[in-house]
């Protein structure tokens, strides 16, 4: 009898919950990955994803060696040729049209990739290009905004205090069934369950009766893109009952008369029929959210992603402000991470920056270096000084993630060169001339040095990788040093700029920024802690020492957003907004974006892809459970099966994002037998939130009708 070796102790890198994992090992091959419960995060809490781990590591279609495109096939090609090819293609295009010619993007993996962050941003610095694009602008970059307006630094974005909150108001947010974003925080149902064991209440403004939903007190059903008159509302009933609390912010804060002249004109009343929720349901939610001894106003992907997104996420945190929750414990709270990336940031001057050059065709602003991903095609399309000819994509598949993802891909047809750094042949990269394979998690080190600025904790935790690699694998990271050092580096300095860069390995640089810590941690110290430590729960007081704006003040009512609001939400306040259907999507358990369908296990069961509808919707049009449908907008259709559920709002669809994996040419031989459709072959483009380019996916007008 052989003695089975101890597990492998590592963190699952594949959303932003952190769980530590055990990962049983026999040689080669991973027996099983189980929730490891001496975590002291996450307590042995894992999702059913975490299993599919080793179907990813296994999977023989996931792309172990770097491929050359030739003609409408691929052939296998040696990391120095594939290399050389890739970086060629960069070069010339950027020798021919420019710096500006050669585009990146970069996809959500790389959030959770040390390497990535540790080499990415240095990498595309280097290109010096203005046509960068990433995830950012199909997620969070309201909220970013709004933090850099208010705060004064884009990565300002304080955290819900779950663990202590008495009032837990969720806007546009399934935490049950994402695991939480912007809020590390694994075992959500344990949390919420915690919030109402202790007398707490939990609220979710949605309009769908979500899952998160179904485990809160109440559930208010808004109408897609209404949450910042929701917001101001709920500001107008505190601000006239006189029960604003600025609380220990209160001498750092400006524009409150702003603020409150602003929301003056916007009372339940008159935002009840756009909201589609009652006065009194929206007195009764800002008596509560004000009276509560400790809350917390939390809002995600469905508040940023609507054509009032920046407006929305500013009053969310104004709300937090003016009641006193912002900065204190149960509240709002900034972590301790043991790296310090908001300070460092702010000491390198990156606190954000805002329209510092345009999109050549809708003129849309840059933020933090980047264009919205909703401009790519339009870059890519047009023929100007500026326009992308050569694309480069990293831990990214916007045919299937950004906005109108059709158009998208004939723009990428159109392209002289296109690289990917990506370990499966999909929709996106079966565009690429070179594709590059990194190796897979499992086989790498892990630290989440960006999520951990986003914890419910302090925590921190550095896991060795839990597989040897294979002969020949390259990292991320490495791949990115090399491809850019043979794309930028005249040939004599290749070499060296090559290895001065691969000298600083990712390990290294994460044991530099745990030095500068606030927790005096090492690497080497938390090599002696593998299953992690926990550094305490978030302090409260932190908030007043970061604001980075000029005056040192927070900003209540940036003018720019007052603005917007006054041109427009005033109008959409009054406006009918009642006739026909919207879209809004959804996440599930067993799929993550546009990935990991390509394992058995996640996949089986009934078809997930179906299109939520009220049955005070589908009668009239004679739909019932699984009959087909197409869904339809102005940019595009599609057909998919109808769920008909009284759990969505009458007027509203639901349909998640990231599946439609029937296109030619890809390699996803499961994925393809759960196709499914993509939302974004509906999703418009166009239908943005217009102050900061965010892709507005939610509250997009369609048609749907029964395909026969
Ligand atoms: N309609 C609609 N669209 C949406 C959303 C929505 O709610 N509705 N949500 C948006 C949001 S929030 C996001 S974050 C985006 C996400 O959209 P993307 O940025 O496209 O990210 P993913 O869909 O996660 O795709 C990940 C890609 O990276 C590859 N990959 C996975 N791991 C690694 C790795 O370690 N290294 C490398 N090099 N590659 C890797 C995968 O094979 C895949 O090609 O989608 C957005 N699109
Ligand atoms: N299992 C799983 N987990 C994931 C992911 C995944 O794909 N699968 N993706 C990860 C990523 S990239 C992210 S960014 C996070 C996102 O994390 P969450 O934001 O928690 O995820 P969603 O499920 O998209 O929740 C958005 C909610 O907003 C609602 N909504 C839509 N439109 C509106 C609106 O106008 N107003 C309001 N109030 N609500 C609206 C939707 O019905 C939905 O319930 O999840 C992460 N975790
Ligand atoms: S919730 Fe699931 S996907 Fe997210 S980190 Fe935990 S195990 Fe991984
Ligand atoms: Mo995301």
């Amino acid at each position: 009898m052989s003695r089975q070796p101890a597990p492998r102790i590592t963190t699952c890198p594949l959303c932003e919950a952190m769980c530590g994992l055990l990962v049983e090992v026999d040689g080669r091959r991973i027996r099983s990955v189980h929730g490891d419960p001496e975590d002291p995060f996450s307590r042995g809490y894992i999702c059913p994803k975490a299993a599919a781990l080793a179907d990813l590591h296994h999977d023989p279609e996931r792309i172990r060696t770097p491929l050359i495109r030739t003609g409408s096939d691929w052939r296998e090609a040696s990391w120095d040729e594939a290399l050389d090819r890739a970086a060629e293609g960069l070069a010339g295009v950027r020798r021919r049209h420019g710096r500006d010619a050669v585009g990146i993007y970069y996809g959500n993996p790389v959030a959770h990739n040390l390497g990535l962050l540790t080499h990415g941003l240095a990498f595309r610095r280097a290109f010096g290009s203005r046509n960068i694009y990433s995830a950012s602008s199909a997620d969070q970059l309201p909220q970013m905004l709004a933090a850099l307006r208010m705060f004064g630094h884009f990565g300002l974005i304080p955290v819900p205090d779950v663990d202590r909150t008495d009032f837990f108001l969720v806007i546009g947010a399934n935490p049950l069934v994402s695991n939480g974003s912007l809020m590390s925080a694994p075992d959500m149902r344990r949390r919420l369950a915690g919030i109402r064991a202790r007398g707490g209440r939990v609220v979710v403004v949605d309009p769908r009766r979500t899952e998160t939903a179904d485990a809160a007190d109440e559930h208010l059903a808004v109408r897609p893109g209404a949450d910042a008159l929701l917001l101001a509302a709920l500001l107008q009933v505190i601000v006239s009952q006189g029960r604003v609390r600025l609380g220990r912010l209160a001498g750092r804060v400006k524009h409150l008369d702003v603020l409150a002249a602003f929301v003056r004109n916007l009372p339940p009343e008159r935002v009840a029929r756009r909201t589609g929720i009652a006065p009194a349901a929206i007195r009764r939610l800002a008596a509560g959210f004000a009276h509560a001894e400790r809350a917390a106003c939390y809002g995600r992907v469905g508040l940023c992603t609507q054509r009032y997104g920046t407006l929305a996420a500013w009053l969310q945190q104004a709300l937090n402000l003016v009641t006193g929750r912002l900065d204190e414990a149960g509240g709002m709270l900034l972590p301790t991470p043991a790296v310090d990336v908001l300070g460092i940031s702010a000491r390198l001057g990156w606190r954000g920056t805002v329209g510092r050059w345009r999109s050549s065709v809708r003129n849309l602003p840059e933020f933090g270096g980047e264009l919205p991903v909703a401009a790519l095609a339009d870059e890519i399309e047009h023929a100007g000084p500026r326009s992308v000819r050569a694309l480069l994509t990293v831990a990214g598949n916007p045919v299937l993630s950004a906005p109108n993802g059709q158009r998208l891909e004939r723009a990428l047809e159109t392209l002289e060169h296109m690289v990917a750094v990506d370990p499966y042949l999909n929709e996106t990269t079966r565009h690429a001339h070179v594709l590059l394979p990194p190796a897979p998690p499992l086989a790498r080190p892990h630290y989440d040095l960006a999520l951990n600025a986003f914890a419910v904790r302090n925590v921190a935790k550095y896991a060795e990788p839990a597989v040897s690699g294979s002969p020949g694998q390259r990292h991320d990271w490495e791949i990115l040093v090399e491809l850019g050092a043979r794309a930028l580096a005249p040939r004599p300095l290749r070499r060296l700029v090559t290895r001065a860069a691969r000298a600083l390995r990712p390990e290294r640089v994460l044991d530099l920024l745990l030095r500068l810590g606030p927790h005096d941690l090492t690497l080497a110290r938390l090599r002696d802690m593998p299953h992690g430590v926990d550094l305490g729960p978030l302090q409260p007081g932190r908030i007043a020492g970061r604001i980075a704006t000029p005056d040192g003040r927070i900003d209540l009512a940036p003018e720019e957003f007052v603005r917007e609001a006054h041109d427009r939400l005033f109008a959409e306040a009054d406006g009918d907004g009642t006739s026909g259907l919207v879209l809004i999507g959804r996440r599930q358990s067993r799929s993550n974006n546009s990935w990991m369908h390509n394992s058995r296990r996640l996949l089986k069961g009934p078809a997930r892809c179906t299109l939520l509808v009220h049955p005070a919707d589908a009668a009239p049009r004679r739909l019932a459970t699984g009959d087909p449908a197409e869904l339809r907008s102005e940019a595009g259709a599609v057909t998919v099966p109808v769920e008909v559920t009284d759990a969505i709002r009458p007027g509203v669809v639901s349909l998640p994002h990231g599946w439609g994996h029937d296109r030619e040419g890809s390699r996803l031989s499961v994925a393809r037998s759960h196709a499914g459709a993509s939302a974004n072959d509906v999703t418009s483009e166009l239908h943005l939130d217009a102050l900061s380019g965010n892709a507005a996916f939610n509250g997009l007008p369609v048609t749907v009708r029964r395909r026969s």
